[in-house]
């Protein structure tokens, strides 16, 4: 049972939109930062190919995303030049191999190869800078993802904020660590995307629906990645209709997932508009469910415990609570634990 929130008055809805912009402008990353991540990139490719000739490097994740914050790891996907795909014992030996090579790397520190990951991968640690990292091998659907969430990242400046917000609302709440039985950073964000695609009117569209005639068809690792990169206002009809800021959006999206969408029925999906429900999917003996827009077996709420479960609904009705309740505007200060980023 949730407790009634008091009306929300404009004076506060402009607080709340003050704290959401604040978070952003205190997160973001500036030019200076994203080109030191493509200075990275490259010395790293150079070194790479000393020992394997073809290997090309490329960022992905929230390095890419729109999504990064200053201390956000470096996603790297690496492949080899003529090589369509890896199987799974050469992709062990290629890590393995490519630790020892990386332990000789001057600038690095702490290379731990990981082999017994569902996506295996070496793990460094980038002095300079401070920054963390990880390669993988063949990481071609989340290239993908990544570019979707970009997309999506650039259609209207509210998207990326409300993201930002989110992200550091799950990391505040201890909520926002996969490798810890919780959600990664990728799925809270695919859930402000589905509430923006769901918001009326929309904020977003869906892109994966966007197309003539016959959807088009483009196929990555047997799953179709298309999507509509290109939006202008004359491919959607909602384009510019919703004007709400993004404090109201903020607190919509508390009250979305608190009050309105049922977890039980329906999937968190953003590939279409209708919904998909969780019947459909036989996916009933999960309570949070999101599907991966492209490989569509994938539930990235899986792994989660019932008690985790229960922790993360908390947190969703906590926020709900302290960001529908009126107060005075003051700076937000963030806990110890946000050095994380
Ligand atoms: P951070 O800023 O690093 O927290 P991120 O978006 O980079 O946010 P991760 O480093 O956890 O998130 O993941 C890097 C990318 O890997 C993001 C997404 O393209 C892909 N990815 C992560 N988790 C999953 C998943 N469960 N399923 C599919 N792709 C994933
Ligand atoms: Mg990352």
């Amino acid at each position: 049972q949730l407790d009634p929130l008091p009306p929300v008055t404009p004076e506060f809805l402009s607080v709340l939109n003050k704290v959401c912009e604040q978070c952003y402008s205190d997160f973001a990353p500036d030019e200076l930062e994203v080109g030191v991540r493509e200075y990275i990139l490259q010395d790293l490719e150079v070194f790479v190919r000393r020992q394997f000739p073809g290997a090309q490097l490329q960022l992905f994740g929230s390095s890419k995303n729109g999504f990064g914050f200053r201390q956000s790891d470096l996603d790297i996907c690496m492949v080899l030049e003529g090589q369509e795909t890896i199987d799974d014992i050469n992709c062990i030996n290629v890590i393995e191999s490519l630790a020892r090579s990386l332990k000789k790397h001057p600038g690095l520190r702490n290379i731990l190869p990981i082999t017994t990951a569902k996506v295996p991968i070496v793990k460094f640690y980038h002095v300079r800078t401070g920054l963390e990292g990880d390669i993988s091998l063949y990481n071609t659907l989340a290239l993908h993802n990544t570019h979707l969430l970009a997309t999506y990242a650039a259609i209207d400046r509210r998207v990326k904020i409300l993201c930002y917000v989110m992200k550091v609302f799950a990391k505040m709440c201890d909520i926002g660590d996969a490798s810890r039985g919780s959600l990664s950073s990728y799925a809270y964000t695919l859930m402000v995307l589905f509430f923006l695609q769901q918001r009326n009117p929309p904020v977003i569209p869906v892109l994966q629906e966007i197309y003539d005639g016959k959807k088009p068809e483009v196929l990555v690792d047997g799953w179709n990645v298309y999507f509509f990169d290109d939006l202008k206002p004359s491919h959607w009809p909602h384009y510019g209709k919703n004007t709400e800021t993004v404090g109201e959006l903020w607190l919509g999206l508390l009250r979305f997932y608190t009050e309105d969408f049922d977890f039980r029925e329906h999937v968190v999906c953003i590939r279409q508009h209708a919904r998909l429900t969780t019947f459909n999917k036989q996916w009933t003996s999960k309570y949070i469910v999101i599907e991966d827009p492209f490989d569509l077996n994938h539930n990235l709420g899986a792994g989660l415990s019932r008690k985790m479960t229960n922790f993360i609904m908390k947190a969703f009705i906590n926020g709900r609570r302290v960001f529908g309740t009126p107060i005075r505007y003051f700076p937000p200060v963030y806990p110890s634990q946000m050095e994380y980023f």
